[in-house]
């Protein structure tokens, strides 16, 4: 066997043992690259007889081709391994059953608060929102809340590092008295200013966590402030939403004195149930009162010629009673085991 044989065997043989597209690149520089051994017998023909060099050449590129078949029938064979590989690892077996979209649904909370957003529509409620991090004027100053009130406490609302005018705050009240002040920008020059009618939803904060209680919750403020509003529209509105909201007429509401800074006189507001498994129980549902003048005025109403209701309630409480769920930690914890019970 002449050298040439023996280089294309070495070449064949060195091919067949690279793995991977580089292995048989650095084979292939080792025959034809540019000190390759087929290069090298190329430029040694020069050396020769112009005889030689015609048989001789012709042996070396006969040589040289035939490597180069070796070598893209050994690229082709790592291709086809490589694929087969990749089919393998991605096997699909299309007789498994789908999965499905997986239908999605409303929160529990989101569906009471669209309940009552649209119960207060329906008697010309507007609905608004505002900022979650609120300056202390707007939370609790506006509100007529004293500098030394308990509410205003590191323990009991969130404070920004850094910064303690700026908090979390802890109703959705500071948006009544940003509405106020729009209301007044926008129509307080008008001979009648039209009356404000508004519900704000929102997400509110304390320091505060146990089964009945998150340090974050919802909220829902409602506020009618115009000429002869009083505490028996305030009865009316919140009688007529509490039927309308536990569809039944079967329901007794009490007014309970009570106080709030911001309200005077102010009042819980009770439900009673005359039949069924409530029958004789009464349930704490929410807080009322006048708007206190001190609040009138930072909304930038007079509160000599305007007055105005005012009331809260806490939807995740009314969403528990709704549904029977005896834990508020349920609704944030975001389980689809729970919450794929309410689609
Ligand atoms: C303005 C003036 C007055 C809102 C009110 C309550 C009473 C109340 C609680 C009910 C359940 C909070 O979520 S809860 O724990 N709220 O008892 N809220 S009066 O009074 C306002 C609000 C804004 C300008």
């Amino acid at each position: 066997m002449n050298d040439l044989d023996s280089l294309v065997q070495q070449a064949q043989a060195d091919f067949a043992v690279a793995a991977d597209p580089t292995a048989l690149d650095a084979a292939k520089a080792r025959f034809l690259g540019k000190s390759g051994a087929i290069t090298q017998q190329l430029k040694s023909l020069g050396q020769r007889s112009p005889d030689e060099r015609r048989t001789v050449g012709a042996r070396i590129n006969a040589a040289k081709s035939d490597i180069e078949s070796l070598l893209e029938a050994r690229r082709e064979a790592l291709r086809d391994e490589a694929l087969a590989a990749q089919l393998s690892a991605e096997a699909l077996d299309v007789t498994l059953p789908g999965r499905g979209a997986g239908k999605g649904g409303l929160h529990p909370v989101s569906r009471t608060l669209e309940r009552i957003e649209a119960l207060f529509r329906s008697i010309g409620f507007e609905v608004a929102d505002g900022p979650e991090i609120e300056s202390d004027f707007f939370n609790f100053t506006a509100l007529n809340t004293p500098e030394n009130h308990p509410a205003r406490s590191m323990h009991d609302t969130f404070y920004l590092e850094g910064d303690d005018a700026v908090l979390l705050r802890t109703h959705t009240s500071p948006v009544q008295v940003r509405t106020m002040r729009a209301h007044v920008a926008a129509f307080g020059d008008r001979a009648h200013m039209p009356e404000i009618r508004v519900i704000i939803p929102g997400r509110v904060y304390r320091v505060d966590s146990d089964a009945t209680h998150s340090p974050m919750f919802h909220q829902v403020e409602g506020l009618w402030v115009g000429e002869n509003i009083s505490f028996a529209d305030l009865k009316g509105v919140i009688a007529d939403f509490l039927r309308k909201f536990f569809e039944t007429d079967d329901l007794q509401v009490r007014f309970r004195p009570s106080f709030f800074p911001f309200t005077e006189p102010s009042a819980e507001i009770d439900v009673g149930f005359m039949h069924g498994e409530m029958k004789g129980r009464w349930l704490e549902i929410a807080g009322c009162g006048m708007v206190h003048p001190n609040v009138l005025r930072h909304g930038g109403i007079d509160p000599e010629r305007y007055t105005g209701f005012a009331f809260g309630m806490g939807p995740d409480r009314l969403t528990m009673l709704r549904y029977g769920i005896n834990d508020l930690r349920l609704f944030f914890e975001g389980d689809l085991r729970f919450l794929s019970q309410f689609r």
